[in-house]
């Protein structure tokens, strides 16, 4: 089985859903901290070495470097037979979920949390426009769990595991209180972190943290 590396920092959601994926698969992994706060992932030397896209995370398996959360999440579906769905309408909609995922809520979720709790003066017009977009997604997938156990059938798939992780850190850095606004969103959440070998985020990617600019 390969060995994997991943190269990552403790608030990204992106880099929590490749260690939760290889965790869930029971696969161990060497965690690379990054300094991506000091902007190690701006620099030209780093992306010819490390990542062209200038993204963290980045998964080495036996020294190969991937990028991508979805179809890196694909490809350990496949290898370890989890999470990946059975038939082709599953893996269609596990397809249409992660396309969702990566441009909306991941997307937007990603960027908002990052500015509204990493940075220290967020321009309030852009966390506006951005919290508008947020709460449209959130109410989207709230409706689409109503009387759902998972988003795409009765079990846990790469694309729950996709959606869940930006909604899985401390509520005060994203600032939104799901069990008060969106009962089915907290509900699913509940039921993936009861999934044999969760762990939350901060348990899974150790290390130096960001400084945090919130408390609620
Ligand atoms: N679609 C990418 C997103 C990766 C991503 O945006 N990572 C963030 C950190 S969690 C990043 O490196 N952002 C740098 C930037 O957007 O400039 C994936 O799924 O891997």
């Amino acid at each position: 089985m390969p060995q994997y590396r991943l190269h990552y920092f403790p608030e990204s959601g992106n880099s929590y859903k490749l260690a939760l994926m290889l965790t869930l698969c029971g696969q161990a992994f060497e965690p690379v901290w990054t300094d991506f706060g000091g902007g190690i992932t701006r620099t030209a030397e780093w992306r010819v070495r490390v990542n062209e896209m200038g993204e963290i995370p980045v998964l080495e398996q036996d020294g190969e470097r991937l990028t991508q959360t979805a179809p890196i999440l694909l490809q350990l579906a496949e290898r370890y037979g989890k999470f990946g769905g059975s038939g082709d309408e599953e893996r269609f909609q596990i397809l249409r979920w992660l396309f969702w995922d990566n441009h909306k809520l991941t997307g937007y979720m990603a960027t908002y949390r990052y500015q509204r709790a990493f940075t220290p003066s967020p321009d309030p017009a852009v966390l506006a426009f951005m919290q508008r977009r947020i709460d449209d997604y959130l109410g989207i997938l709230d409706n689409h769990l109503a009387g759902r156990a998972f988003v795409v059938a009765d079990h846990a798939s790469i694309a729950d595991i996709s959606m869940m992780v930006y909604l899985s850190f401390p509520k005060h850095e994203a600032g939104y209180d799901l069990a008060a606004s969106h009962p089915n969103v907290a509900a699913w959440l509940a039921r993936m972190a009861d999934l044999p070998g969760w762990k939350a985020p901060y348990d899974l990617l150790p290390g130096k943290r960001l400084h945090c600019y919130v408390t609620d």
